[in-house]
This record gives structure tokens, sequence and C-alpha cells, in this order.
């Protein structure tokens, strides 16, 4: 429809604020705010461009309440509320046109979903102060990185993204209108007296690939709104699959061998499953969520696309995770928690963290200690799904190389899930088709409270990407062989497996053993130690797991655990290849080679 796009700009926004938009040569740009401004009506407009608006968000958060303060200044808490604590998967849609549908994948008809999204959009920031952000998703100046301008009413949105992201305000105006972004809107729609999102069954996400835009209303929780999280990273596996790259659910970090030497690992966990711990008992870390990996000069290299993280901090305790611990409960970091426990007093209080949880705030409104819900049970004092945002300028840790254009090498990618009976605690593939195939593809996990559904229950999720999808399963397995013609020196594979059991259904491992078959990896890529040859893969030799407990843990490595983790398991790999094989055989685009492997592995 025609109308004068400017004169809604200059209606809306400051002089300043439109001065600065204007800096950015893109009339298509502007065009695309003036439509968003006309059907969301927000009653003003600030634009984040550089560093000193972030305190600026900062202050409209708490002003709005979104953000509650505690006794240390910069540490802040939102909640979510009890029915917007994780990932929404079931209203979380990619819109395809003719309403196309691809098996396992959230679809929804594009005309039909573009027109439920108008009218939820219609009027919902009256009265409120619409953010617009521009960032990059990727170090600045780099060949990986993508683009992306975000618009939300949520102060607590923005304010996330201004840790999490590099702000790009400047590549914006130097290369539009030559510049590829994506483009996000959110709002938070009517919040409760509470500040929780009233309308959530009117939560909707919705991915529009072909535009490259993505629509997020009635929810607040950062999984479904924070757009260059896992919004941007649907995109960033779509655009990847149209030009032969690869965007992947996994962090980068590296791990020192012997002389010091630094190899770069990637590693794909579902949420929930040690990832982030991972990353902290590494060595250096690049990131712990996204990655984009491409080849240089035919060596695979990956780049964090984030400045931070957006944390599980359940059970994050001073023994296990000490390094994340001193971090959270270092005053002079900026941290926004989640879904924790805000006491009276003004501490926060996660499961995990020393003392006992004393009244307070929490997800669910007014808690305290036995505090029951209406089916008479116990309401946790933190929420399982409780995050914490924070920058990676704040690590320790932090690898010197996280903002590298060319990103780093990769030498090797893990693939890790909650499984209790199957996979031994670490093993190597023989060759990369193996590896894509029977670690990757194969991958299974029981559910967590990352997404509202049932958790504990065993479910196939390949790459430990299946939530983010915006392409069949079968595509991005193939995506994946392909690579294969892309480079020269293929990243090793291994599996890892945290949470195998023993007969009376304790873990065998401790939380620390991670860093051993870390270490054995390393050794492993570079050829320093043997394996021993199994059917399924390659496994330790006992004695060299002697030597790195003993080393990196000052810890006995006994051979009956030896045994009892390292021993194949045939029932159990038996069943797996089944129910895999059940799942693969829905999938019409599922490489063949996929059935060959998994017919050979049975064998
Ligand atoms: C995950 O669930 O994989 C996360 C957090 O990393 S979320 O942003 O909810 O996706
Ligand atoms: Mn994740």
């Amino acid at each position: 429809e025609e109308y004068d796009y400017m004169a809604v700009l200059e209606a809306r926004m400051s002089r300043d604020m439109l001065e600065k938009l204007l800096r950015i040569r893109d009339p298509e740009l502007h065009r695309w705010i003036a439509d968003v401004i006309r059907v969301t009506e927000p009653a003003m407009v600030y634009l984040i461009t550089s560093e000193e608006d972030f305190e600026y968000v900062r202050k409209a958060a708490l002003r709005n309440r979104e953000e509650l303060p505690t006794r240390y200044p910069r540490h802040t808490v939102h909640f979510d509320g009890p029915r917007d604590i994780a990932r929404d998967r079931k209203n979380t849609r990619i819109l395809l046109p003719g309403g196309e549908k691809i098996p396992f994948i959230n679809t929804y008809d594009r005309d039909k979903g573009l027109a439920e999204i108008r009218e939820l959009l219609r009027g919902i920031m009256r009265g409120r102060e619409m953010f617009i952000g521009f960032y990059c998703f990727g170090p600045k100046r780099s060949p990986f990185t993508l683009h992306a301008v975000q618009i939300t009413d949520s102060a607590y949105v923005a304010h996330n993204e201004n840790i999490l992201y590099r702000l790009c305000y400047d590549e914006f105006v130097e290369k539009a209108p030559n510049l590829f972004y994506a483009r996000f809107i959110h709002s938070a729609g009517e919040r409760g007296e509470n500040g929780w999102s009233k309308n959530i069954d009117k939560r909707r996400i919705y991915v529009d690939l072909h535009d490259y835009t993505v629509y997020s209303v009635n929810t607040q929780y950062g999984g479904n709104t924070i757009g260059l999280k896992k919004l941007m990273f649907r995109l960033c596996i779509y655009k990847g699959y149209l030009e032969g790259w690869l965007c992947e659910h996994m962090f980068i970090v590296g791990v020192r061998g012997p002389g010091g030497r630094l190899t770069y690992f990637t590693g794909a966990f579902p949420a929930g499953c040690g990832k982030t711990s991972t990353a902290f008992i590494s060595d250096t870390i690049v990131g712990d969520d996204l990655a984009i990996i491409k080849p240089v000069n035919g060596v695979p290299h990956g780049v964090n696309p984030e400045m931070g993280m957006f944390g599980i901090i359940d059970g994050v305790n001073p023994r296990d995770d000490p390094v994340l611990y001193k971090l959270l409960t270092d005053p002079s970091n900026e941290i926004i928690f989640s879904n924790v426990l805000l006491t009276d007093d003004g501490e926060v209080w996660w499961n995990g963290k020393e003392g006992e949880p004393r009244p307070g705030l929490n997800y669910a409104g007014r808690w305290w200690p036995g505090k029951k819900d209406e089916n008479g049970r116990e309401v946790p004092p933190s929420h399982p799904n409780a995050r914490f945002t924070i920058s990676l300028r704040s690590l320790p840790n932090l690898d010197p190389r996280v903002d590298d254009p060319m990103g780093v090498p990769i030498s090797a990618m893990i693939f890790g899930g909650r499984d209790p009976d199957t996979w031994v605690p670490v093993e190597e593939a023989f060759d990369w088709v193996h590896g894509i195939i029977t670690k990757a593809a194969a991958l299974e996990s029981e559910k967590t409270a990352a997404i509202l559904e049932k958790a504990g229950v065993r479910e196939l999720n390949p790459f430990a990407i299946l939530d983010f999808l915006p392409i069949s399963i079968g595509k991005f397995i193939q995506l994946h062989l392909d690579f294969a013609e892309k480079v020269e020196k293929l990243p090793r594979i291994f599996s890892v497996n945290y949470f195998l059991r023993d007969e009376q259904g304790r873990y065998i491992a401790e939380k620390v053993d991670k860093r051993v078959w870390l270490k054995w990896m390393e050794l492993r890529v570079h050829g320093d130690v043997d394996a021993v040859r199994t059917p399924t893969g390659l496994i330790p030799v006992y004695q060299d797991l002697v030597k790195l407990f003993e080393e990196h843990l000052g810890k006995d490595y006994p051979e009956s655990r030896y045994e009892k983790e390292f021993m194949l398991r045939v029932p159990q790999h038996l069943a797996k290849i089944e129910r895999v094989w059940k799942v693969y055989e829905q999938i019409p685009d599922t490489p063949k080679v996929l059935f060959d492997v998994l017919r050979k592995q049975k064998e």
C-alpha cells in the first residue's frame, strides 16, 4: 500500500534518531521500519547505534520493571513467567509458500502465517518505546559474518542483545544499500502486573525464510525472543545450506596438549546436556553455543557469531564449575539473571549456589521455603531453565582469537546427548562419513527443561539441531557429506556421553571427568595415542586414561570402572539403530549412505 513513509518516520522519531537512521542510506530499510511502526504504533523509537546507548537501554529495562535491581548495581533479574520459561516448539514455525511440509519440521503456510502475525502485531506497541538495534552475527569485517536489525518493544531483549552481540551500526552505514541483513520484530505483548506476557495462548514465533525475517510475539523467554540467538540461527542454517557452508549448534573451544599446543574443537549438545560446562572445562573459549564454519585454504575454520553467553545456571556450583561460579558471583560483571530466585534482601539464588534459599520472588511469583503449587508439588526456588546473560569479555579464559575475522581452524567435532545406557564416555568415529551418520545424525538425547515439554523422554536430535532446522534433516546431512569435497583436511569426529548410568541408576562419571575425555581427544587428533578398534568406533586404551586421570585430575581410574564404562552394549546399540532407522525411513531425502552405514554397524 502506498503511503508517505518518511512522514511516518518523522512523526514517531526524534530528529536525532531519524538522523541516525538516515545515515544508513538504504530506502528499503527505512520503508520497512516505517511499515513496522505503522502496524505496531509505538509511542517513540530509540536507535541503538553505539555503546553509549547501552546504559539507556539498561535503565529502561529497570524503569519498565522488565528487570529488577539486586544488591549489586551491575546484576539484574528478569522473570519470564511460569508458562513462558523455555523455547516453544509448538508455536515456532517455518513459513513456507503453498503450505509445503517437511517431515519432523514445524512448518506453516507462509501467507496464512504472515496474515496472522500482522493481526497480532496491530497496535501491539501502543504507549511503548520501540528499540532498534544494528548488530553483527560474527566478528566485525569478517567474511563469516551476517548482519541483522532487531526491532523490539522489550528493553530486556535489547539489553540481552547489547551484551550478546557486536554492535555493527558502522558497517550498516558504510555498506548500505549493498549489505545483506536479517530482520527481527519482537513484541512482549500485553504484560500483566508481575510483568509476564499475558497472551501466552497467542505466542507465535514465525520464521520467514523468503524475507529473512522472523516475528516473535507475546513471549519474553530469550530463546523465543532474542533475535540474533536462535531466530538468526535458523536463518543462518538456511543461508549456509543454500551457499554450501555450515551453521552449527556448537561451542568452539581450545584444548591444550603437550608443549602448550592449542587445538580447536567444536561440540554439539542439546541444551542442558553439558555444553557450557564442557566449554568452561576446556582451556580457552571461543564460544559456547553457535558456530559458523567455512573452509579457509582447504581447512575448516569456525567463528562464534556471538559475543556473550545465555547459559543455563541451574546446578552451577563452586566445586564443579569454579570459573563460571566465580564469574556469576562477581559484582563487577554485568549480568542479567532470568528465572532465578531474587531474595528479599536483593541476593540472587539458584540451585547450586552456596547457602540456603530465602523468601523472595521467582519465576512463579512470591516464593518461600516449602511453597507448593496448585497440584501440591513443591515449587523449586529457581527454575531448571534459569539462565544468565554475560559478555564473553568478562571471561578469564577467553580465547585470544575470538575476534579473528578468519576464525580458528577446527580439528575435531564432538557430539553428545543425555544417554543413560548406550554410548561409551568417549569414542572416535572411523572417518567423516561414519561420524556424520553414527554420531551426528544418530544423536539421541533425553529432553531437558530447555523446551516446554516433558523432560526425560529420549528422542532423536540429529546434530543437536533439530529444533532449529529450517530444512529437512536429509538435506542437512547431505550438506555435511558434501562439505567433505570442499576441504582438504576434515575434522575428526567424536562422541561423548556424560550421562551413562550404572545398574542403580547413578551417573558413573563425575562432572570434572569431561576434562580427561577432552585431553584424550586432543592427543588423538595429533596421533599421540593409540586407540582400541571396536565395531562402533575407536575407544581409549586403558593405560592412557590412567595417565590422563592422574595428570589432570589427580585421581585413580580403576580398571573395573573402565570395563563398566567402555564395554560395548550390544543390545542397547541394536535397539538404538532400530529407533534411528525408523525415523529416517520417514524422511524421503535421507542420503542412502545413512542406511548403508547403519546396516554395516548393525552387522
Ligand atoms: C538452547 O536451548 O539451545 C539454548 C538456549 O542455547 S535458547 O536460547 O533457549 O535456545
Ligand atoms: Mn543452544
